[in-house]
């Protein structure tokens, strides 16, 4: 299982001008290594199986919550037609960073259900952004996996 995935902190680059450049290089480096690995022990758990991956279309049923979603870890191969279907419990703007032209930023009102589709045309892993109405910060709820087929 992946469930740690959801406690990383994306890799932020603050403004505070007083650290040194290289350090930020090297503090920014030494996370994302940390989040390669940890990604990469996640990829072989969630890859869907051989008859789910080369079906033209997946379907995932996801419940985004206030502060996570479930499950956090969608996982579809590449070149499909992906079907997020998208239980609402939070008001709020959802978005996954990387997919932004393919899967535009969609807002969600508590209690709805909503399909959103689109073409997975890119492998690699993305991360599930949540943007609830009451405070704008962005808060990382899972991660989209697309596999190589
Ligand atoms: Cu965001």
């Amino acid at each position: 299982m992946c469930s740690h995935a959801r406690i990383l902190v994306w890799p932020r680059f603050n403004d505070d001008r007083l650290v040194a450049p290289l350090e930020v290089t090297i503090r920014t480096t030494l996370l994302l290594s940390v989040i390669s690995v940890v990604l990469a022990a996640c990829v072989a758990d969630t890859r869907p199986d051989d008859a789910a991956c080369s079906a033209p279309t997946i379907e995932l049923e996801l419940t985004v919550r206030a502060d996570d979603m479930v499950p956090s870890n969608p996982s579809v191969c590449r070149d499909q037609e992906v079907t997020l279907v998208i239980s609402a419990q939070v008001d709020g703007v959802i978005h996954v960073h990387g997919y932004d032209t393919e899967l535009p930023a969609t807002e969600l009102s508590n209690g709805d259900e909503l399909s959103l589709i689109f073409d997975a045309s890119r492998s690699g892993q993305y991360p599930i952004e949540l943007h609830r109405l009451e405070s704008p910060q962005g808060i990382n709820v899972g991660i989209l996996t697309v596999h190589e087929p």
